[in-house]
């Protein structure tokens, strides 16, 4: 079917780290060769993706000097130009240096943490002028293996005043960059600050530039945590704060996968995208940013497998969207919904002028109310979760 070829209108976008991962990992070497940027922009695009996003050190080495940068810069400029592919985020690399092995913007040496802001400010001005938008802060350095090492309010503090410097900084040159905080429970460090959705979107609340500072929420990320991804981001949906996404697979509490999307919790990938693509049943705000994938090709793939599964990352998306649309459009799922009674969440709790004197005067809220009947009712919850699941295996 041809809805399940991808369109630049799907704005799906891929970190070029993903499918240019090595497969190194903590146990072996790489298992394939390098990637170039600019091969990665071609092929990503022959397969129907809008955007690449980078790490300053996937696109010019760590080190290279000012004339090295240039022309690396020219070649993946030349790339997108060739290609039509767009850069909608960047991000900066803050974790594999050794200099960062203790943190970045939250390092205990003061001058590792001015040296990190400068390294996010350089890559700051590149992403501006390619055109990006978003600039995500992932701190997987930022975190402890030993508690009495780190002031845990001072390593706060200092997070705090690197992301008000930096959003200060986009103000003051114009750049019009949204920070995306993306939280991880560890690894690299045993403990990660801002480890989950609601972590971060408490600490956001404290910025002096709040409103520039949402969140990039990553599939796997929140289920290491054994968390409900689809819940966390409808949290951010709702506080406004849902900035970009970051979609893979990950099978429950256990190292980071990042499986191809939807080749983890299936189920929680659909309803994921049914949130994504038909919004919250009572309407409000929707997502409308790009469809980004970080995940890792698998160690055991070569390279056509690297392009396989990037190809793969689209398709299942594209066949969520297509069963989330007949579920939603299926009669008998509304008839469900209408018996377990979603939509009169929707209705608020207090009728319109209602006062809590008013209720407390309303006798069939509670001298009349009778509690053992409704406490005897069935949800039909259980009714929706089997019709999603026939949904989902094109039984239906
Ligand atoms: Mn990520």
């Amino acid at each position: 079917m041809s809805t399940r070829q991808p369109t630049r209108d799907d704005k799906f976008t891929f970190g070029l780290w993903t499918v240019g991962w090595q497969a190194r990992d903590p146990f072996g070497d790489a298992t394939r060769p390098a990637l170039d940027p600019v091969e990665s922009v071609h092929r990503l695009a022959e397969l129907g993706a809008y955007g690449v996003t980078f790490h300053d050190d996937d696109l010019i080495p760590f080190g290279s000097d000012d004339a090295a940068r240039e022309q690396h810069i020219k070649r993946f400029r030349a790339a997108l130009e060739e290609t039509g592919m767009v850069v909608p985020m960047a991000t900066t690399n803050l974790f594999t240096h050794p200099v960062f092995k203790e943190g970045g913007l939250t390092n205990n040496d003061r001058d590792i943490r001015r040296y990190a802001l400068r390294k996010v400010m350089r890559n700051m001005d590149l992403a501006a002028e390619l055109g990006a938008h978003t600039y995500v802060l992932w701190g997987g350095r930022e975190g402890a293996e030993v508690d009495t090492a780190k002031d845990l309010k001072a390593a706060l503090d200092r997070y705090r005043e690197g992301i008000d410097t930096l959003a200060q900084y986009s103000i003051d040159r114009g750049y019009g960059l949204r920070f995306a905080l993306e939280p991880k429970p560890n690894e690299p460090r045993g403990d990660i600050f801002l480890p989950t959705i609601g972590h971060a979107l408490g600490f956001i609340s404290t910025l002096e530039h709040a409103d520039m500072v949402g969140l990039n929420p990553e599939v796997g990320h929140e289920q290491m945590s054994n968390l409900n991804f689809t819940h966390g981001i409808a949290q951010a949906l709702w506080q406004g704060k849902l900035f970009h996404i970051d979609l893979n697979g990950q099978h429950g509490p256990k190292f980071d996968q990042d499986l191809v999307f939807g080749h983890g919790d299936l189920l929680s990938a659909f309803a994921t995208v049914d949130l994504l693509e038909n919004g919250f049943p009572s309407g409000g705000p929707t997502y409308d940013g790009p469809r980004h994938f970080d995940y890792k090709p698998l160690r055991t793939e070569d390279i056509d497998g690297v392009w396989a599964s990037a190809a793969a990352n689209m398709r299942t998306y594209l066949l969520l969207k297509e069963r989330a649309q007949a579920f939603r459009a299926d009669p008998e799922v509304q008839e469900a919904l209408t018996a377990a009674r979603v939509a009169e969440l929707a209705r608020p709790t207090l009728g319109d002028g209602e006062s809590y004197e008013d209720l407390l005067a309303d006798r069939s809220a509670f001298e009349d109310f009778d509690a053992e009947v409704a406490g005897a009712r069935g949800g039909g919850a259980v009714r929706l979760s089997q019709l999603a699941v026939e949904h989902l295996l094109g039984a239906r």
